[in-house]
C-alpha cells in the first residue's frame, strides 16, 4: 500500500467531525478555504470583444460569453469567458457590512427599505473562468440548446460513440498536466501515487474555494486509458474503492465535511475522456448532477461487484445538445 494511503487509513477513525466541530469549522474559524489573493492574470479583458452571449441564468447568476481576442493586432482568436457571482462567505461578512461599504437607499416604506450595497472590491468577487484559445467545440459546449435523450446500447457504443470519440474528444492535456505536476500542483488536496489504483484529488475549476457551501473537487485517476464509465470492469474496483474511501477521508480532514454530505459521482457522457470522479457538497445543486448524467460512485462499485461487465453490457442513457455531432451520428444510424 503506498505511504499516502497508509497515512490516511490510520487517521480514518478520528477524521469524521462531530456536529459541534463541523458547526465551528463551517462558521468560519477553521475550514481550509483559499484566502490568499492570487497573482494578476495575463488575460487582458480589455482585448476581449463580446461576440455572443452563449447562455445566462438569473437564478445561478452566471453568464457564458463568446468573444474574440486580439482584434486590434489583426490575429483574432476565440475565447469563452464565464462570469459567476459567488456565494456569500461567513468569514468575510464583517468586511462586507463594515463602515467602508457604501449603502445606498433604493426605497423606503414604513419599516421596509431596500438598498444597493457596494462593498469594497475585494469582497465583491466575480468568479471568472477563461477558455483561451477556445475551439468551436468549447463554444458549443456552453451554448444553450435543446437537449435530446439517447439510449446507447453496448453495440451503439462500439459502432457509433467510440469511433466518434476517437476523432472528436476534447484534449485531456490539462489532466496530464495535473498528473505530471506541470499545473495546479499547489492545489492538490490528496494524492495516492499508485500508477494502477491511485488518483489525485484537486479542486474543480468550477469552485473558487472560498466557501464550502458549493464545494466541488475532482479525483483524477493516475491510470491512463480509462476513458469513461463504459470502460469500467471489475479490474478497476480497487481504484474506485480507493477514490471513494480516501477521497472522503481527505475531504473530511481538509474541509470538515463528512462523506454522508458529499455527492460522489461520474458523468456519462463526460466532457473529458480520462476517468475522473466528481465530489460535490450534497447541499449544493451542482451543475451536471441530474439523473441523465450523474452515476453515483457507490452504485457503480456495487454494479461492478454484482456483474464485472455491467458497463460493457448495459444500455446507458444520456442527453445531447441539438447540434452535437454525436447526436447527428445517432440520427444517421436511425437510433433517434
Ligand atoms: P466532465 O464530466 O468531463 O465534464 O468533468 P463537464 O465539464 O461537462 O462537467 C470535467 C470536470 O473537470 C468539470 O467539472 C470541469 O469543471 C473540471 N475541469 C475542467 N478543466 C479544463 C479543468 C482544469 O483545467 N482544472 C481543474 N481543476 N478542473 C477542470
Amino acid at each position: 500500500m503506498p505511504a499516502a494511503v497508509l497515512k490516511m487509513a490510520e487517521n480514518q477513525a478520528e477524521s469524521a467531525p462531530g456536529p459541534e466541530e463541523k458547526k465551528r469549522k463551517l462558521s468560519g474559524s477553521g475550514a481550509e478555504v483559499q484566502k490568499a489573493p492570487a497573482e494578476r492574470s495575463s488575460f487582458k479583458l480589455n482585448s476581449f470583444s463580446v461576440e455572443k452571449i452563449l447562455r445566462e441564468s438569473a437564478r445561478d447568476k452566471t453568464i457564458f460569453i463568446h468573444g474574440k481576442v486580439g482584434e486590434d493586432c489583426g490575429e483574432t482568436q476565440d475565447a469563452v469567458v464565464i462570469l459567476e457571482k459567488t456565494p456569500f462567505c461567513e468569514e468575510t461578512l464583517p468586511q462586507l457590512l463594515n463602515k467602508d461599504a457604501d449603502l445606498r437607499l433604493q426605497m423606503k416604506n414604513d419599516i421596509y427599505s431596500t438598498h444597493h450595497l457596494y462593498p469594497l472590491p475585494a469582497f465583491n468577487e466575480i468568479k471568472t473562468t477563461v477558455v483561451y484559445p477556445a475551439t468551436e467545440k468549447h463554444i458549443k459546449k456552453y451554448l444553450k440548446q435543446e437537449m435530446y435523450l439517447i439510449n446507447e446500447t453496448a453495440g451503439d457504443y462500439k459502432t457509433i460513440t467510440s469511433p466518434y470519440l476517437q476523432s472528436q474528444a476534447f484534449s485531456v492535456q490539462w489532466v496530464y498536466n495535473i498528473l505530471e505536476k506541470k499545473a495546479e500542483v499547489e492545489r492538490i488536496i490528496y494524492e495516492n501515487p499508485d500508477p494502477q489504483d491511485g488518483f489525485v484529488l484537486i479542486p474543480d475549476f468550477k469552485w473558487n474555494q472560498k466557501q464550502v457551501d458549493d464545494l466541488y473537487l475532482i479525483a483524477i485517476c493516475q491510470r491512463r486509458g480509462v476513458k469513461s464509465l463504459r470502460d469500467l470492469t471489475a479490474e478497476h474496483l480497487s481504484m474506485l474503492q480507493n477514490i471513494l474511501q480516501e477521497g472522503q477521508v481527505a475531504i473530511s480532514k481538509r474541509y470538515n465535511i463528512p462523506g454522508s454530505q458529499l455527492r460522489i459521482y461520474l458523468h456519462y457522457q463526460p466532457s473529458y475522456y480520462h476517468l475522473h470522479i466528481h465530489f460535490t457538497a450534497l447541499s449544493y445543486d451542482a451543475p451536471g448532477s441530474m439523473v441523465e448524467r450523474a452515476h453515483l460512485l457507490s452504485s457503480v462499485i456495487e454494479n461492478l461487484q454484482t456483474n464485472p461487465e455491467y458497463y460493457q453490457k448495459r444500455t446507458l442513457t444520456f442527453a445531447l445538445k441539438a447540434d452535437d455531432p454525436l447526436l447527428q451520428k445517432f440520427k444517421e444510424a436511425g437510433k433517434v
